[in-house]
């Protein structure tokens, strides 16, 4: 029997869904979710391993109008996995109406020259005479290899996906172990998931205005907990009143969601502190994006 592998990258708006789906077909919180737009901000493999296959997705941050040094390097770097998958996965929702953000992604696949499978998720949203009428928009715009219909968050039609991507693979390398799922450390992963909770719990600018860095993780022989600094960063002072809350309680709150989230993923013991700080206008300093993990290079 031949081994087959290959790259799929997940492009599309933010806030279609891209990362529920990476999650839903790995099994686990590989990606954070939340309802705020430009969730993901850096690309995160989820590697889908089985014994007669091997296939890398790439999640990628919601591809959008940049405002800031931060923005331009999250649409730069979606892109840039045209450059380096064997197919794309171009989502969009079935609730809303094709707009303008679609059309420029648009131009660039049909620019790129790889195939493209048209991806209509959040179906449960919508009575199937609308993903009909969906569907026909955009197989009017370019020529898809496949369209497929799915509901992330509800899992279905998620596997006839995978079916169509795994039949669709040539004849490859193993590229991971087995056991690898992503290509991003654990230290990424815990920080993504406070910046997660940070985004559940808060509204407004505040989503936009977050990065979460790990300052030290390490085992702790005497409490046998891993025992984790993590800085959070905001913009301005009035942002970090907000996150430390009345006496303490947001950052408490926050403190206590993530470390349930990242025991689970850890599968051990977790003490973790939380510290907030003020970077003014973070997101338009280089210097300052590199810090916090979004640097130019990684693309
Ligand atoms: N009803 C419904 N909601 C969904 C579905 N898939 C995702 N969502 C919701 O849509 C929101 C955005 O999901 P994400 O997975 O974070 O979206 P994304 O495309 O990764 O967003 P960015 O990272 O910002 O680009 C969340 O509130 C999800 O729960 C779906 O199939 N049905
Ligand atoms: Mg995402």
């Amino acid at each position: 029997m031949t081994f087959k592998s290959g790259f799929v990258a997940i492009l599309g708006r933010p806030n279609v869904g891209k990362s529920t789906f990476l999650n839903h077909v790995m099994g686990q919180k590989i990606a954070i979710m939340s309802d705020k737009a430009q969730t993901t901000r850096n690309k995160i493999m989820g590697i889908y391993t089985t014994d007669k296959e091997q296939i890398v997705f790439i999640d990628t941050p919601g591809i959008h109008k940049p405002k800031t040094a931060l923005g331009d390097f999250m649409v730069e770097s979606a892109y840039s996995t045209l450059r380096e998958v064997d197919t794309v996965l171009f989502m969009v929702p079935a609730d809303e109406a094709r707009g303008k953000g679609d059309d420029m992604i648009i131009e660039r696949l049909k620019a790129a020259k790889v195939p493209v499978i048209l991806v209509v998720n959040k179906i449960d949203k919508v009575h199937p005479d609308q993903l009909l009428s969906q569907i026909d928009d955009f197989r009017n715009q370019m020529d898809f290899k496949e369209i497929v219909p799915i509901s992330a968050l509800q899992g279905n039609n998620v596997s006839r996906l995978v079916d169509i991507l795994s039949e669709n693979l040539d004849e490859g390398f193993q590229y991971f172990p087995s056991d690898q799922i992503t290509d991003h450390p654990e230290r990424f992963l815990v920080s993504e998931m406070v910046r997660e909770k940070v985004l559940h719990l808060t509204r407004e600018e505040i989503p936009h205005s977050v990065a979460v860095v790990v300052d030290s993780m390490k085992r702790d022989e005497e409490t046998d907990k891993v025992h984790i600094r993590a800085t959070i960063m905001v913009e301005r002072d009035s942002q970090k009143g907000i996150i430390i809350g009345k006496g303490g309680a947001m950052l408490k709150k926050i403190g206590t969601m993530a470390r349930h989230d990242i025991e689970l993923m850890l599968g051990d013991k977790v003490f973790l502190e939380t510290w907030v700080k003020v970077k003014k206008n973070w997101r338009d300093k280089k210097l300052d994006l590199a810090d916090f993990g979004y640097n130019e290079k990684e693309y």
